[in-house]
This record gives structure tokens, sequence and C-alpha cells, in this order.
């Protein structure tokens, strides 16, 4: 029996910041039962998808930018995201700000979950490759301050088996946003197998440092997910929070991509909109088992080597 997954790429349109938990809720719930209509097991929400993307201001207060977190997940305003799930039967993917006391202290980070059909989290990243910057630089448009009110993911990139698809289980992981810029996000997960990441961004339009690659945004963002789905043999499901938000306009561009690194379905709006495919994870094996077979193909001692010559600094 082939391991198919429909997924649902759950496109957000902006989230203003007067919009509070209870509404923003209500438009996830509302994408989750059109996804259901079409046959969805999965559906995969944006990054710090309950709120506005709140690392464009630069906040004083601690209170203020705690506003944006969430202490607990579920919380009371989530919990109906997850009896949805259960309800439907169909997992999600939420990114969401986390704010969790570990080891004595307050830590702070841009979290994402997978959820199961039975409305379980069995799966937990926090993001790596924060962009941006931590001190207020008036010269920009507007911040990026994800180096200020967060902290770098402690998690790595897990990969889980889970069953999310037809069949036998899958091999799920996650990234956030930035993450999916960088190979190595794609190729930890590769290392283990996985045969579908999922992750969702908030990308504006303009970059500040660098203007000129403004009008290639969508391209870029479609690149670099083609490629780590290829170069892996896996599936990757990309979904952002799309539109003017509070001034700033951001790309849409949500799309599923295949192993072959095609393309198979998009969205084509900058609203709340979902985009759907029937995933064969099977198809994973195409390329993971000739073009991409690391055991039999891949040197990471000659790289290894490679690089210690050159002085760079491997990842530990
Ligand atoms: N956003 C952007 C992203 O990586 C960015 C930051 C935009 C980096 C444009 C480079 C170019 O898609 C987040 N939230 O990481």
């Amino acid at each position: 029996m082939s391991r198919i997954v429909t997924v649902g790429a759950a496109q957000l349109g902006p989230i203003a910041q007067t919009e509070t938990r209870h509404q923003v809720v209500t438009r996830l719930l509302s994408l989750m039962q059109r996804a259901k209509r079409h046959g969805c097991d999965l559906v995969v929400f944006p990054e710090l998808a309950l709120t506005t993307f709140f690392p464009r201001w630069y906040f004083e207060k601690q209170e203020e930018i705690d506003s944006f977190f969430e202490r607990s997940m579920p919380g009371r305003e989530t919990q109906p995201l997850f009896d949805l799930a259960r309800a439907l039967g169909m997992g999600f993917y939420l990114g969401y700000a986390e704010l969790v006391v570990e080891g004595g202290r307050t830590r702070r980070f841009n979290t994402s979950i997978l959820v199961n059909k039975s409305g379980e989290i069995i799966s937990k990243y926090r993001k790596i490759h924060l962009p941006g910057h931590a001190e207020h630089e008036p010269w920009r448009r507007f911040q990026h301050l994800e180096k200020r009110y967060f902290e770098v993911g402690n998690l790595s990139w897990p990969v889980v088996r889970a069953p999310l698809n037809e069949g036998s289980a899958g091999l799920y992981g996650m990234a956030i946003c930035n993450d999916r810029r960088w190979p190595e996000t794609y190729r930890v997960m590769g290392l283990q197998g996985v045969e579908m990441v999922l992750l969702g961004y908030n990308t504006p339009v303009h970059n500040p440092p660098a203007p000129e690659h403004d009008a290639l945004s969508n391209f870029h963002n479609e690149l670099v997910m083609q490629s780590g789905a290829y170069q892996n043999g896996t599936w990757v499901v990309g979904v952002a929070k799309a539109g003017c938000e509070e001034g700033v306009d951001q790309i849409g561009n949500s799309i599923i991509v295949a192993p072959s690194g095609e393309i198979v379905a998009a969205c084509s709006t900058l609203g709340d909109e979902v985009a759907i495919a029937r995933c064969d994870l099977d198809l994973c094996n195409s390329y993971k088992n000739t073009t991409f077979n690391f055991a039999r193909h891949r040197e990471p001692e000659h790289y290894r080597m490679i690089v210690e010559r050159k002085g760079a600094v491997l990842p530990k």
C-alpha cells in the first residue's frame, strides 16, 4: 500500500497587532475545516501563526514583548485547535512564540510543534537560524529583532516517525523560516531519513541589508525549498504569513515541493488560503536509493579534511 499523506499548506494573510488570540484561532479553525473538506491528513500553518510578526518592532518593556508569547501549549485559547484536530482526525504544524521556564530561568524561543491526528504534540522544534539583529537599528524601514527576542533553538532538527499518512508511518521533520535558506537544515534531517519537512515563514519582500534581492524574494523562496527537497530526497511544505501586515509587505508563495524538486501545489493569493497535494512518501526512495544514496555516494571524511585544512569552523 502506498504511503500517501494529503497535506494542506494553510497560508495566513496578515495578522494585525490588535487581533486577539481568539480571532486568530478562529481563522486557523476555519482553515482546518476547509482542509478537512478536501481530505487532508495534515495542515501546516506559518511561523508565529498566533500573532503579528512582532520582531518588526523595537519594544523596551519586556511585558509588551511577552504579550506575544504563549506560556503553555495548548493553552486556554489554543486548546480548540487540538480539540478540532482530534475531532477531524487531522494533524497540524503550528509556529508560535514559546515562553518557558527551563533550568530555573525564563527562556524564549521561536517554536513549532507537530500535533498528530489524536491532538497530541509528537514533536517540537525551536528555530536555530535567527536572522536580523539584536539592537534597534533606526536606519531600517522596519526592524527584524529575532536575535533580541528569541534564544537560538536547542533541540536540533528532530525527525519523528508518525502515522499521519495512509499505510505505514512516515518520517517528519520541522524547520522555521530562515532555516529554509541554509542547506544544513535539510541535510541534518536528510541524514535522519526525513520524508517530509514542514516549515512556516514570515518573509518581508524588502530585505533592508540587501534591497537588490527584493525582486528575487519569491524566486529565492522557491529555490531553497526545491533544492533542499531534491538534495535530500524529501517533501518540503513551506507556508507563509502573507500580505501587507502592519505596513510591511510579506511574500506569500506557499508551496508543496516533491522530492523531485517540483512544486506540486502553491497558493495564489496573499490571504488565508489552503493549497493541497496528495504526497506519496514512497517517492522519496526514488532519490534516496539512487542519486542521493548517502551511504554509497557521500564522502563525509573527504569534506571534513578539506574544511579542516581551510580552518573552517566545523559544526559540533
Ligand atoms: N524571515 C526572513 C526569512 O528568512 C529574511 C528573513 C528575509 C532573510 C529576506 C533574508 C532575506 O525568510 C524570517 N522570519 O526568518
